[in-house]
């Protein structure tokens, strides 16, 4: 059989990912997999159980980033590399991510029951906390390996209830000892549902995208002054909840004052002491800036600084402002961008070619190495919900562009 016939096996793959979405399922059909949490444990022990099924060579790196490698018959040349992450949103969906690193598993398995024998040592991955929601930032996995991140910042940041990333990195037992550096790779594929609604609306199969968009991460802590609500005159009140509600506002108006393709949102905030009838005097939130061009989210962070300012004084309620990430924008290589397009229109799978809005680990991976994506549609265009959905057969083809990139790849010499 010529290798342009061969196939990954849709079934199995459907099989894997009904597996995975018994970790941490929930009751509207998705799943809640936060990172380093018990869920996460068992959804990784689950992925190394298979890797091990397909004789891989593991390792797990300090950061937790979990590694299979297949020797290729040149195994001193750079890998071909495919992965995502399974860790997901709180109340999230069972395909983000998830079918990134079960698609490079599908396309393993059928290169092993086929005896292929590549140029290239391929390699799976799965990236620790690529959502960044319990512990922030997103990517930090891919962020620590490819040196954009300090390990040891990322092992001090908490989640809300003040526990470290490393304790629990420890806890889950997934701290390797490898240390978190990248090493040379030839090529990184990442295959992941759109999250978006362009290719539902164009009616394509395969969205190639050229890019992902940047990124800035900030986070928002304003001082009040608490007191009864019911004594407590409304002149002369320092109401910090009031104060971020204003500044929240601002962001939500942002995208529209600074043009081009931003989008901004604070979806994360908490308020103290948060009781019905207490004047709220400390809260925290969250901002989100994402735009192709890196100097308008620049741009827009001293606009929203300005404004912050002015609505502290106004209310008498100093703010700290902290800057959490930022990422440029990154640019996928032309030339595998061009290969995922070819590879999809080969299999008879319309390709579509976009910008990706999600940010990926593939945008950590283009400050090392030659990387693209792979994308299926969404339905509906929803994605970070429960009934985020991607169809069987488009799950099926996202993965076969992957296995016929990853052995093109994989014979180049
Ligand atoms: O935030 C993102 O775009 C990704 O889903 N972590
Ligand atoms: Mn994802
Ligand atoms: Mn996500």
């Amino acid at each position: 059989m010529g290798l342009e016939s061969l196939r990954i096996n849709g079934l199995r793959l459907k099989y894997a990912m009904e597996e995975m979405s018994k970790i941490g399922a929930i009751a509207g059909g998705g799943v809640q997999r936060l990172s380093l949490s018990d869920e996460d444990k068992e959804a990784r022990d689950l992925f190394v159980h298979w890797l091990k099924e397909l004789n891989l060579d593991i390792t797990i790196d300090e950061i937790g980033n979990v590694f299979g490698k297949r020797p290729g018959r040149y195994p001193d040349l750079p890998p071909v590399m495919s992965g995502s992450h399974l860790d997901s949103q709180p109340k999230g969906g069972r395909f983000d991510g998830t079918l990134g690193v079960l698609g490079a598993l599908e396309v393993f398995r059928t290169i092993e029951e086929n005896n292929i024998e590549t140029n290239r040592t391929l390699t799976i991955v799965n990236w620790t906390n690529e959502e960044g929601t319990r512990f922030s930032p997103v990517m930090s996995g891919s962020g620590v390996w490819v040196g954009a991140l300090e390990k040891e910042w990322m092992y001090n940041r908490t989640d809300t209830e003040g526990k470290r990333f490393v304790n629990e990195l420890i806890r889950i037992g997934y701290r390797g000892n490898v240390p978190s550096r990248s090493s040379e790779i030839h090529s990184y594929f990442e295959y992941h549902i759109e999250q978006g609604p362009i290719l539902e609306k164009a009616c394509k199969t395969i969205g190639v995208p050229k890019g992902i968009v940047g990124i800035h991460c900030s986070d928002i802590y304003i001082k009040g002054e608490t007191n009864h609500v019911g004594p407590t005159p409304m002149e002369g009140r320092h109401n910090a909840l009031c104060a971020a509600a204003e500044m929240i506002l601002k962001v939500d108006e942002l995208p529209a004052k600074m043009g081009g393709n931003m989008v901004a949102t604070s979806g994360e905030i908490h308020n103290r002491p948060n009781s019905r009838n207490t004047i709220p005097d400390d809260v925290h939130f969250t901002i989100d800036m994402r735009a192709w061009e890196d100097d308008l989210i620049q741009k827009g962070f001293e606009d929203l600084k300005n404004s912050f300012e002015e609505i502290a004084q106004k209310r008498g309620c100093p703010v700290r402002i902290e800057e959490t990430l930022s990422v440029p924008h990154a640019e996928f290589d032309q030339k595998l961008v061009q290969n995922v397009f070819r590879v999809s229109e080969n299999l008879g799978y319309p390709g579509q070619h976009m910008l990706s809005g999600a940010v990926h680990d593939a945008g950590y991976i283009t400050q090392i190495a030659p990387a693209a994506m792979i994308f299926v549609p969404s339905i509906g265009g929803r994605s970070h919900v429960e009934i985020e959905d991607t169809t069987w057969t488009d799950c099926e083809a996202g993965a076969n562009v992957l296995l016929h990139c990853m052995l093109q790849s994989a014979s180049v010499l």
